[in-house]
């Protein structure tokens, strides 16, 4: 199944835009967890548990789980394996490399992981996407307008007549044969996230930087979805896993999705006449 098409049916599956960022960091975890053998698969497991009828996909960022030295690759293996089977999994590990280092990279995330998706830095140029495009069934989300403060240092300097956003979002339309790629753009940047959406109509947006970021919702709900209302991710890391720091953690995050998904659902229906 084309990834476009899984995202579209878990979406409408569960009627959710949402994503969950599984960003664990264990000196966040609520204090009854921090005596257990492993509080972070813990912790994640009573996370999806709450929230996994009320999301499309989760994203799991490398990096809290490469701080944890080598029990962090045994706890990525172990909250994939908690993830119901028709819910999106995003690697969110910005990889590019020369060829046949990404090459390994993709091997390690699409194979040895079996992510449905993972996050590239087009940084390097073609060549270092291409090995994650060979995937025709997997999601290749490449970083295109960031939504951190230093997107501005690169993003948008202009290359002949056009920010570099909307420069490599040409490119992104070129490299999409396979119809696997994807785009991500910061909810913070409305304007431009409206931009890159009429260029291109049919590709997933993963759209991170609401709620912990500030990010508007109505407006990147509004200019982020399809003409369809769909398409977009709104990914929610710390605003759904951090709504407590006590024993409900985990009912207080799925209230927390659950709040996510009925504010996005209220804002598209009528604006897309869903
Ligand atoms: O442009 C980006 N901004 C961003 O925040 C691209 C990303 N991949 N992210 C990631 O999304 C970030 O690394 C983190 O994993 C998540 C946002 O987390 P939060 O702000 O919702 O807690």
């Amino acid at each position: 199944m084309k990834f476009t098409e899984k995202l579209i049916s878990a979406s409408r599956a569960n009627n959710s835009l949402v994503c969950v960022g599984l960003d664990s960091d264990l000196k966040k975890l609520p204090d009854c967890l921090k005596n257990l053998d492993d509080p972070v698969s813990e912790f994640n497991s009573g996370i999806i548990s709450s929230t996994s009828s009320h999301v499309c996909a989760y994203k799991l960022n490398l990096a809290f789980y490469e701080a944890l030295g080598k029990r962090g690759w045994d706890i990525l293996e172990k909250t994939l394996a908690q993830i119901p089977e028709n819910i999106i999994t995003i690697a969110d590990a910005k990889r590019g490399d020369i060829g046949n280092t990404s090459d390994l990279y993709a091997r390690a995330f699409f194979e040895t992981f079996n992510f449905d998706a993972i996050t590239v830095n087009p940084f390097l140029g073609y060549d270092s996407v291409q090995p994650f495009l060979e995937y025709k069934d997997k999601g290749i989300f490449i970083l295109t307008l960031t939504s951190n403060p230093g997107s501005r240092d690169y993003q948008y300097l202009e290359i002949e007549g056009k920010p570099l956003y909307m420069k490599t979002v040409e490119k992104i339309l070129k490299w999409n044969v396979n119809e696997n790629c994807g785009l991500v753009v910061g909810a913070t940047h409305p304007d431009e996230l409206s931009e890159i959406r009429f260029k291109a109509d049919k590709l997933p947006l993963l759209i991170p930087g609401i709620g912990a970021q500030g990010g508007d919702l109505e407006a990147t709900i509004k200019s982020g979805c399809n003409r369809h209302g769909e398409l977009a991710l709104i990914n929610l890391s710390r605003a759904v896993i951090y709504a407590s720091n006590k024993e409900d953690y985990a009912e207080k995050a799925g209230l927390a999705a659950l709040d996510y998904k009925n504010k996005i659902n209220n804002i598209r229906e009528p604006f897309f006449k869903l």
